[in-house]
């Protein structure tokens, strides 16, 4: 089974997403995720470049062989691009093994540790009152899960705050978008909305906030102490995730369950992490860590120290990587959460899936492979835009952490 093509799509169907689709001589074809939110067209470039003629004669049914030649071969390691494109062919290649044995991808990974996959919803208001009746909306309609994201007073462009409901989706077209930051007000203002949740609607059921690396390692332990009257779930990125021991300061004084690992790239950046016990959730996921081959790894050494999974899910993770995220929680027995926001119809459109949520959870795909597959004629209906996430700054002027 020879790779006999490769190629990259790149598509912008309300936003951006880059995707490889690899061909074999009998006629297989797999697809893997390749999107990095902002600097689409590197991870396209490596993969066009300096990728794609190193599969073409490769034998597809090679996926370990193939992740360690692109990985150790490369010689310059890690790094979001390299290892998003990694994970793009990795993620192709575990498809096309589906394929070939007529199997969901899940029953490749040990088959089914549970029967369906906890999400959480995007709650979110300008005010408080707003977010926690939005809170009301997702529990209604099933979601075990919620998490609740409310405008601060003063601080325009809050992280997490979007005039379309269920979804949020930073990036916009053009140059980057200031937003403003006040670690003051929001410190003064985010703990009334985890009691006015509670106050509303009770304590039966998993409450979880990002403070999306705001924090220093004393004010992130001051919160996570002042909010566990509230008993989160997980409180996301309290402090920039790759400094390392800034963990252990927020674990000193705080029983807050932490979750971190959506911009880790490698085993490594969690390795620390891990084995200190200074999480509770690996947020890392297929898309940016290497493909579903890297990412087993990182949640095995997980699994050692009592750490469970909480992947990464927002929309700029293609339905591909979804497909594939959903069959990696369907079989590890160390799962925790999974992020999960709805793509738009354009989306769901250029990514035709068999994957589906229903009352709270995701239900993988049936089919051999991923079950997902690119719409190559749409595709091409939705031309790249340049787009950006946003930069923060502080009152003075000067950047913070977004
Ligand atoms: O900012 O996916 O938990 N979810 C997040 C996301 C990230 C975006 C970055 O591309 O933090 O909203
Ligand atoms: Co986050």
């Amino acid at each position: 089974m020879k790779i006999v093509d490769a190629k990259v799509i790149v598509t912008s169907p309300g936003r951006n997403f880059v995707t490889l689709k690899i061909t074999t001589d009998d006629g297989l074809t797999g697809v893997g995720d390749a999107t990095l939110n902002g600097r689409e067209l590197a991870v396209a470039s490596y993969l066009t470049e300096h990728v794609c003629p190193l599969l073409i004669g490769r034998d597809a049914s090679r996926i370990e062989d193939t992740w360690q030649f692109l990985y150790r071969g490369a010689y310059w390691r890690r790094g979001p691009v390299t290892m998003t494109a990694i994970a793009a062919v990795d993620v192709a290649l575990w498809d096309i093994k589906g394929k070939s044995a007529g199997l969901p991808v899940y029953q490749l990974l040990g088959g089914r540790s549970r029967d369906r996959v906890m999400v959480y919803g995007h709650a979110q208001g300008s005010t408080i009152e707003e977010t926690v009746a939005d809170v009301g909306r997702f529990l209604a309609r099933g979601y075990q899960a919620v998490r609740a994201q409310t405008a601060v007073p003063g601080v325009s462009g809050t992280y997490g705050i979007s005039s379309e409901p269920d979804r949020y989706e930073p990036a916009s077209a053009g140059l980057p978008e200031a937003s403003l930051w006040s670690t003051q007000s929001y410190l003064n203002h985010v703990p009334d909305l985890f009691d006015a949740i509670r106050d509303t609607h009770g304590y039966d059921f998993q409450l979880l906030h990002d403070v999306h690396h705001r924090l220093s390692p004393i004010e992130a332990a001051g919160l996570g102490k002042a909010i566990e009257p509230y008993r989160l779930f997980c409180l996301e990125d309290p402090t920039p995730a790759e400094d390392q021991t800034a963990f252990r300061l927020i674990r000193q004084h705080t029983t807050t369950p932490i979750a971190t690992g959506e911009v880790f790239n490698s085993i490594m950046d969690c390795q620390q992490l891990i084995t200190e016990r200074l999480i509770d959730y690996i947020r890392t996921t297929v898309v940016h860590a290497g493909g579903i081959t890297h990412l087993r790894r990182i949640l095995s050494l997980a699994e050692l120290y009592g750490v469970r999974s909480g992947a990464h899910g927002a929309t700029d993770l293609s339905p591909v990587c979804l497909a594939a995220a959903v069959h990696v929680d369907t079989a590890i027995p160390n799962f925790g959460i999974q992020e999960y926001m709805p793509h738009t119809d354009a989306t769901n459109e250029v990514f035709p899936h068999g994957h589906r949520f229903h009352d709270g959870y995701l239900y993988p795909s049936e089919e051999p492979g991923l079950g997902v597959d690119i719409d190559e004629e749409a595709a091409a209906t939705y031309p790249y835009q340049r787009a950006y996430l946003p930069v923060a700054r502080l009152h003075d002027g000067s950047v913070h952490d977004w």
